[in-house]
């Protein structure tokens, strides 16, 4: 304890700095353990000051008095969080350069390099992927190989900085094959790991002395200066297929007869089989030539459809130029067949 004054301190006074100081270091210490167990906690190097002071009169004269100053410099926290950003991948069997993406982030409190490794042979799982390569994404938040940055490993590794939010993440690709002869809903699993590159993996709490930003200690936080997330590929084969047939109408004249005049009615019958999921299907027929729409006549699944483009899923000679156009959006596979149907007459003249 230094003091700037030096009267005859009564002892009273003596305790009441001393419990001062003891505040401060309370504060220091809370300050370390907060950089320690949050995402960012204060910046490593940085310079905690504290310095207590106590003022007293005695026979009317008012002193003061101050402790020494207290200074803590914070140490570097190595930590990282790999986060999964994908869905289960759909993939077909076998399959080429299937895309996980995850998200790396510095959960520590200065600036680290990470090393990015990928870990297939998992268990709990029916097949193991087969690694790639590991792309780092150019902020597009897409991949794209012509855009993004293939990664070498201890030649390009992400660079984050925690204490700057446009820079203490990076999104990384990881690009897999999947094996052939596989069936229908097998799962394989596939990892990001990512770890400290100048700490390695160490248990938490380990500290290198001298090696954090600006030579502070390092030291380990809770991921250990390491982890990793999963994330999963599903054989998930599609098959959309279609039967069409036609019928002629009968009517009083020809009965059933393809004369000039008479109609025809087409039906088509559209199966979804597998494990997946058919986007986006779309069935368009073009009126044949020949033959002539007739207005009205689109129906799915027994309920009629307006010609016109509206809420329901079927059109006529908009979507696509003198054809019937029903947009079924997404069918699971296995689920019931949708039938369209649609009548032409045979041009009469
Ligand atoms: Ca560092
Ligand atoms: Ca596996
Ligand atoms: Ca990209
Ligand atoms: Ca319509």
């Amino acid at each position: 304890m230094s003091s700037t004054t030096q009267p005859v301190i009564p002892n009273r006074y003596r305790i009441l700095t001393r419990s001062l100081e003891f505040l401060s270091a309370l504060f220091v210490l809370s300050v370390w353990m907060v950089g320690e167990a949050g995402a960012v906690g204060v910046a490593a190097g940085t310079q905690i000051q504290n310095q207590a002071s106590a003022s007293y009169d005695v026979g009317g004269i008012s002193f003061t008095t101050t402790s020494g100053i207290n200074i803590v410099t914070v140490d570097e926290i190595i930590d990282v969080q790999v986060t999964l950003q994908s869905t289960s991948v759909p993939v077909n069997s076998p399959d080429t350069n299937q895309v996980l993406a995850y998200l790396v982030t510095n959960t520590g409190n200065g600036t680290e390099d990470f090393e990015l490794s990928v870990t297939n042979l998992l268990s709990g799982d029916q097949f193991d992927p087969v690694l790639v390569s590991i792309w780092l994404d150019d902020g597009d938040g897409l991949f794209n190989p012509l855009l993004d940055t293939l990664y070498v490993v201890n030649a390009n590794d992400p660079i984050l900085d925690a204490n700057d939010p446009a820079n203490d993440s990076a999104l990384i690709f990881v690009l897999n094959d999947i094996p052939g002869a596989l069936t229908d809903a097998n799962v394989g699993f596939s990892q990001l790991v990512a770890t400290s590159v100048e700490m390695g993996s160490q248990v938490p709490g380990f500290t290198s002395v001298g090696t954090g930003d600006g030579g502070t200690d390092a030291v380990a936080g809770t991921s250990g200066a390491q982890d990793q997330d999963q994330g999963s590929y599903v054989v998930s084969s599609v098959l959309v297929s279609l039967v069409k047939t036609v019928t002629v109408l009968s009517d009083a004249i020809f009965g059933t007869q393809p004369v000039p005049g008479a109609t025809l009615r087409y039906e088509i019958t559209v199966s979804v089989t597998g494990s997946g999921t058919a986007q986006n299907v779309v069935i368009s027929d073009a009126i044949p030539a020949g033959t002539i729409y007739q207005g009205g006549s689109l129906v799915l699944n027994g309920g009629g459809l307006s010609d016109s483009v509206d809420a329901d899923a079927g059109d006529f000679n908009s979507s696509l130029a003198d054809g019937i156009t029903v947009d079924l959006g997404d069918v699971a596979g296995g689920a019931l067949d949708n039938i369209v149907t649609f009548d032409v007459l045979i041009d009469p003249n």
